[in-house]
């Protein structure tokens, strides 16, 4: 139909509508073929998910605390779904000016790719851009399959009244060509917009089940499982809030792992206990399970120093064994046997029986404890440093009084009954390291294990003590973290860190060696901003 102004419509291009939706399934197709093609091959490459972890690298830390506070563990579905909002408008736009300019659509469209690609290879390599690259291709040739012109010499004709195909409702043989092409396109789109979908979703979901399934290949599931840490734990930049299993700190005094075979392993409990009890390990199994976020920290860690991590831990509650094997009165030490080289170690009863999270444990973060931390079971306490509560590759459990048995660390001159120290550490920028100006936060971790972490404060150069900002509290069995903007001048700086903990404690500025009972003292680093 010729429009009642007189103006002549332009039968070259399909209707808006048409058009922006052939952008938009074009772009949907793309993405999806690559995210298919990532899925199998490289999951970090997707091409959505390539961009969003650079721009999470990018974001200035108060924007990422920002965001994961406001948005929780949705902060990253939501940024994902943000660049594909953005990809999308950019798609519907270019789906309406594709028939106008044609070329400059489609080099919009191979330049969103372009921008993917070059991400994914800034962040994971060259073959990192694969899967962005084949979005690019799949894009362009949608695109200028979808807005296939056509031919020049009938274009004259169909956009003169005479030509309109409201005369006799049939439109010529070369917009039908064009229409074909049309048609085809935005089918192939749509088909293969639906089916890189279906195969990302459904790859990711298969993996992440085989994983799942591997993880908990003989663990039980806690009768207790772990409250859910709050979002906001975890400074972006700063030091992970849960440790790795390969980045957790090893200390002991065993020359090489022990590899304690299941078969034939026994946990004898016994001494000062109206039913002592000797338990296999499928036995240990059996029994009821708790897990639980907790931080543990050596007594040989230096004031900024490594030993110190959080995982999240499975085992036996010690309230379990202490009714099963019903101790009796006077026993004041829990005296652990384990089977590396004599090791002992003396642990309170009280620290055992309080109520707190004790635990004979035989899970670390969702996954069987790994040989170098004990398999196959150890004790954990909350609050106490590992030589006086820890004990690896566990073989006896001995209810006792400290006058009758003395700890391997005990006898050579350290501490029998050590908590934890209050303490704190400066993680960004390292020591020696830099700020920049855009970035200009400083962030790190303070613990004070079944106290709490009330307040951070952190002096730079001869300033005041200012209060940094915590992180979202896990609870008193766990560390904290803290940032602090620093707007100063460029050049070199230092920068102390001291912690108040919740009950009132305040972390001496005495400097102490970590003989005999834990080292105290301010973590001090020095570092430039640029
Ligand atoms: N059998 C045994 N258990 C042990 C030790 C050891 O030397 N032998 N070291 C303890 C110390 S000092 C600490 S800090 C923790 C460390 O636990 P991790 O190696 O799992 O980090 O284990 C404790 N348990
Ligand atoms: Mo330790």
């Amino acid at each position: 139909m010729i429009s009642q102004t007189g103006e002549t419509p332009d039968l070259r291009q399909p209707p808006l509508p048409v058009r922006a939706l052939a952008g938009l399934l074009a772009a949907a197709a793309a993405i999806g073929v690559g995210s298919a093609v990532a899925a199998v091959v490289a999951p970090a490459a997707s091409p959505l998910l390539a961009v969003g972890s650079a721009l999470i690298d990018l974001a200035p830390t108060p924007v990422k605390t920002a965001a994961v506070r406001a948005l929780g563990t949705d902060d990253k579905p939501v940024l994902v779904g943000s660049i594909a909002l953005v990809v999308a408008l950019l798609a519907l736009v270019i789906g309406a000016v594709g028939w106008r300019h044609r070329r400059l659509a489609l080099v919009g469209i191979g330049l969103i790719g372009l921008v993917g690609a070059v991400i994914a290879a800034l962040q994971g390599g060259a073959l990192a851009a694969v899967p962005s690259l084949i979005s690019l291709v799949a894009g362009v040739a949608l695109l200028s399959l979808i807005t296939r012109p056509v031919a020049r010499d009938t274009a004259a004709t169909v956009t003169s009244p005479a030509a309109d195909d409201g005369a006799d409702g049939e439109p010529s043989a070369t917009l039908r060509t064009g229409r074909r092409s049309l048609l085809v396109g935005l089918s192939a789109a749509a088909v293969l917009a639906a089916a890189g979908g279906a195969t990302t979703v459904l790859v990711t979901r298969s993996r992440a089940a085989v994983a799942a399934a591997r993880d908990r290949l003989g663990l039980p599931r806690p009768s207790s499982p772990a409250p859910p840490l709050p979002a906001g734990v975890q400074v972006p930049g700063d030091t992970p809030f849960t440790t790795s299993i390969a980045d957790f700190y090893r200390v002991d005094i065993a020359l090489t792992t022990p590899q304690v075979p299941v078969e034939g392993w026994k946990l004898r409990i016994d001494g000062m206990v109206d039913r002592p009890l000797e338990l296999s390990y499928d036995e240990l199994l059996a029994l009821p399970m708790i897990e639980r976020d907790i931080t543990l920290t050596c007594v040989s860690n230096e004031v900024g120093g490594p030993y110190v991590g959080t995982a999240r831990w499975l085992g036996v509650p010690f309230g379990e064994i202490i009714r099963r094997v019903g101790v009796q009165a006077g026993v004041d030490q829990v005296y652990s046997y384990s089977s590396d080289s004599g090791y002992t170690c003396s642990t309170p009863y009280r620290a055992v029986s309080d109520g707190r999270d004790a635990m004979i444990v035989v899970g670390m973060n969702g996954q069987v404890l790994p040989a170098k931390n004990g398999f196959p079971a150890r004790m954990l306490v909350p609050g106490l440093f590992g030589f006086v509560s820890a004990t690896k590759w566990l073989e006896r459990l001995e209810f006792t009084t400290y006058a009758s048995r003395t700890a391997y660390w005990t006898e050579r001159g350290w501490a029998t009954d050590a908590p934890i120290l209050l303490q704190s550490r400066i993680d960004v920028p390292a020591s020696l390291g830099t700020i920049t100006r855009d970035k200009p936060v400083l962030a790190g971790v303070a613990w004070a294990q079944h106290r709490g972490i009330a307040a951070v404060e952190v002096q730079i150069d001869d300033g005041p003590w200012q209060q940094a900002t915590l992180a979202d509290d896990g609870g008193i069995d766990l560390w904290r973290q803290w940032y602090l903007r620093f707007d100063g001048p460029a050049g070199r700086h230092t920068a102390q860190v001291r912690a108040i903990s919740k009950t009132g404690e305040r972390q001496p500025q005495t400097r102490t060696k970590v003989f005999p009972r834990g080292a105290t003292g301010w973590h001090q680093i020095q570092f430039t901003v640029e």
